[in-house]
């Protein structure tokens, strides 16, 4: 029994997610199932292609919907995870009673966590530490922008290393780890982890500095653009640390494969009604109301910049909290 997982990649929330449902699918359903992971990125294309449900049980988890018959299990908290036409009424006349979406959620970990243990008797006593960071990550609940930026704590750590960390067998491994119930601090400090995040850490010290030469502040919302500065990922609190003062940030950055424009709200002041998601999904975007993006082929960089620009000049007019 293949059980194939598709989660949210490049993410803490996702990863904690996959590991969570491993760790309930193995205890409460078949506990030898084989379960295979495939990370899923929001791109510009079909994200999910030909051959991506080819397990004899497939699941998606934190990540956007898919009317696929051979989609079984779903969990998600995204605003926008209904992308085509069609998809919400779908779910919405599911009966399988495997499918769960609850776009208040914090973090799809601790949603999937609690529908698990509340319909299916997940006991989720042994995976607390990992559910309380997920909902704080994927929150944005961190007590200031300096602890988000600082990347003191273990669980900031391993959300760092899994933002760049591109090699699939690494995540895997750390999902196990997590579905395991290993302490965070255990973890971070394995060699595969801490060795890898040396590197990261000084980028992360260099994309502060690139990021403070970049970024400027006018009416409330902080711009930047990074795509000539080769900084791909970045930490999206470094705005925030920068400017605390702040209410909205939109910034452009590049990588091999696409032009993104990230946009967020200050976690840290009140909170505006503007949906940002909706904005985004204007652009062919999305994400939550507080924190979206949008993403365009890598060779339209002049056409993210316009877009970037309306929308920083949207969010100036947004009204305030
Ligand atoms: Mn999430």
């Amino acid at each position: 029994m293949k059980v194939r997982v598709c989660f949210h990649d490049n993410c803490f929330d996702g990863a904690s997610s996959a590991a969570l449902f491993t760790r309930f699918y193995k205890d409460r359903v078949e506990g030898r199932a084989e379960v295979v992971y495939r990370g899923m990125a929001h791109q510009p294309k079909e994200v999910f292609p030909e051959g991506t449900f080819d397990g004899d049980v497939n699941a998606v988890v934190d990540f956007r919907y898919s009317r696929d018959p051979r989609l079984t299990w779903w969990f998600d908290h995204h605003v926008s995870a209904f992308q085509q036409p069609g998809d919400e009424e779908h779910f919405r006349a599911d009966r399988s009673g495997k499918k769960f979406f609850d776009p208040t959620a914090k973090s799809c970990t601790r949603f999937l966590a609690r529908t698990c243990a509340v319909r299916f008797g997940f006991d989720l006593a042994p995976h607390r530490e990992l559910v309380e960071w997920a909902e704080i990550i994927d929150g944005a609940l961190f007590e200031s922008p300096e602890q988000a930026v600082k990347l003191a704590e273990p669980a900031l750590r391993l959300m760092t290393w899994l933002e760049n960390n591109h090699d699939p067998a690494l995540t895997e491994r750390l999902i196990a780890a997590f579905a395991a119930g290993t302490p965070l601090s255990q973890l971070a400090a394995e060699p595969w982890v801490a060795g890898p995040l040396e590197p990261i850490l000084a980028r992360h010290a260099a994309a502060v500095k690139v990021l403070e030469a970049r970024a400027s502040c006018e009416g409330g919302v902080v711009s930047f653009d990074v795509a000539d500065d080769g900084v791909e990922v970045y930490n999206k609190f470094i705005p925030y640390y920068l400017f605390p003062e702040c209410r909205f940030v939109v910034g452009v950055s590049r990588s091999s494969s696409r032009c993104k424009i990230s946009v967020g709200s200050n976690p840290w002041r009140p909170r505006s009604p503007v949906s940002i998601a909706a904005i985004c999904e204007r652009y062919g975007g999305g994400g939550h109301p507080v924190v979206g993006a949008v993403s365009l082929p890598v060779g339209d960089l002049a056409r993210t910049r316009e877009i970037a620009a309306e929308i920083a000049d949207e969010l100036r007019r947004a009204p305030a909290a």
